[in-house]
């Protein structure tokens, strides 16, 4: 397989509502897709960075001017183009991540759909539907945020995130489960604490979390494992794991005991069956994280939530928790699951139309 051509594509889709985390409140999602044509096939990639640089180093424009500058011309280099050899050509450039996973993941689609196989077949999935989460965000009251839990759990939803930070955590934590019992219910703080608080997050204890989710500095692995000394709420990590090898070491240092695997964060789906595998080694539970995808992410997100260390609900939430109109076929819950796309490549494509609508910039890269 030869690369021919890749064409970056910017969106800009509202959100349903307004969703407000410790380090921001977004409104619209402002995407950036990848579609690569190959002397094979097409294929899509969705790239998760924000608009700002918030939620870690990476953001939007700053994807796509890597991707454009190095990424696709070190790939169009590439005579035997595969989705394994596109980390390896890409490995001398250090981070972004999010950008890597966007191009592997279009090459993968693309090689996958020449060889009529699913994603999901192929990274191992045992599940033909996953346990969806939602995640809720910081609200301005409690009632607010008991009204949107509840319309969530109506929904069918099978586990209930709430986004905490100093201010906003064991009120509404305990709202949430005086008025919904045994709901499954987990926190995540995006950061947003120090080890010195040690002893007001072991206040959560009593309320039986699932996990909290990110309390430190993404750096602070030692901090985690510090932490988990003081709180019966085990610790899952998100910012921190962005390989493999940091999720090993996490775990040997006994900073968590549970892992959000999110593709965009850790360089694309190969490297997230990787941590996959290591969290199974260890007996250690994976999830599968969100960042606001459209459907041609959240198809790709579905295939990875099916494979067998995949226990945990993932935030792999229906189209309509984020989007009136999605780019390709809305995903529906049923039963609070997402079936898991059985045609080739990730198994979904943009519909025209809708990806037309909400495009508001498209550069074709000659190669
Ligand atoms: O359902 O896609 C979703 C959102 C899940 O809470 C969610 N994502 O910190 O995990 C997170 C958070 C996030 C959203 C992070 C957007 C970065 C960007």
């Amino acid at each position: 397989m030869k690369l021919t051509g890749v064409e970056l594509r910017r969106i800009s889709l509202p959100l349903v509502s307004p969703f407000r985390t410790s380090f921001g409140t977004e409104t619209t999602r402002d995407a950036l897709l990848v579609r690569v044509v190959t002397t094979e096939a097409e294929g899509w990639g969705e790239c998760v960075a924000m608009a700002g640089p918030l939620y870690s180093s990476e953001y939007v424009d700053a994807a796509a001017d890597v991707l454009r500058r190095f990424f696709v011309p070190t790939l169009a280099a590439v005579d035997q183009l595969t989705a394994v050899g596109v980390a390896r050509a890409l490995e001398k450039f250090h981070g972004h991540r999010m950008a890597k996973a966007a191009l592997e993941t279009a090459v993968l689609d693309a090689e996958l759909r020449a060889e009529g196989r699913p994603l999901a077949r192929e990274l191992g999935a045992v599940h033909d539907r996953v346990p969806c989460g939602v995640s809720v965000g910081i609200m301005p009251s409690i009632d607010e945020l008991l009204e949107a839990v509840g319309n969530y759990l109506d929904e069918g939803y099978l586990r209930i995130k709430l986004k905490i930070q100093p201010g906003w955590d064991i009120e509404p934590v305990a709202a949430v489960r005086e008025h919904f019992g045994d709901v499954l219910l987990q926190v995540d703080a995006n950061t947003a604490y120090a080890v010195s608080d040690a002893r007001h997050l072991a206040r959560l204890d009593p309320y039986n979390l699932l996990l909290i989710e990110q309390p430190l500095d993404e750096e602070d692995i030692l901090g985690h494992a510090e932490l988990a000394r003081h709180l019966k709420t085990p610790i899952c990590l998100d910012e921190s794991i962005t390989s493999a090898r940091a999720a090993a070491a996490a775990i040997s240092l006994g900073a968590c005991s549970i892992i959000n695997v999110k593709p965009g964060r850790v360089g694309g789906y190969l490297e997230s069956r990787r941590i996959h595998d290591v969290c199974q080694a260890h007996g250690i539970p994976v999830w599968c994280g969100g960042m606001l995808e459209t459907g041609l992410g959240r198809a790709a997100n579905i295939a990875l939530a099916a494979l067998p260390g995949f226990t945990l609900p993932g935030d792999t939430s229906a189209s309509s928790r984020y989007y009136q109109t999605d780019i390709t076929t809305p995903f529906t819950l049923e039963a609070g699951h997402l079936p898991v796309p059985t045609t080739p490549g990730i198994g979904v494509e943009p519909l025209e139309p809708e990806l037309a609508a909400v495009t508001t910039h498209t550069e074709w890269l000659k190669l």
